[in-house]
């Protein structure tokens, strides 16, 4: 590369720093888990997984539970893993799962 007349010879340094541009995405569209009626609570239902194409705190996936019937789990915020935090019943669970599809 040619230095033309003018030209000292110094170097520019330029950083680039990451913006938080890109979401979340989760491994699979959609996560299925099962649990034995009458579970005890903190049995383990699921775990979720999803990667974010930032880096450092931007990339730094966080995980929790949104929705009518959250309070019945509890997702741990780092590892995406899901657990109950009450017993469940058959009927109870299928109502659950019926207004979650409506
Ligand atoms: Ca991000």
């Amino acid at each position: 590369m040619g230095c033309g007349i003018g030209c000292d010879g110094r170097l520019v340094t330029v950083a680039v720093g990451d913006v938080n541009d890109h979401a979340p995405e989760f491994a699979r569209s959609l996560y299925v888990g099962e649990l034995i009626e009458n579970n005890y609570v903190g049995a383990r239902v699921l775990a979720v997984t999803a990667a974010d194409a930032d880096v450092a705190d931007n990339g730094r996936v966080r995980y929790e539970l949104r929705g009518a019937d959250a309070a019945k789990f509890a997702v741990d915020p780092d590892s995406g893993e899901i657990t109950a935090t009450e017993s469940l019943d058959r009927e109870e669970a299928a109502r659950c799962a019926r207004q979650s599809a409506s």
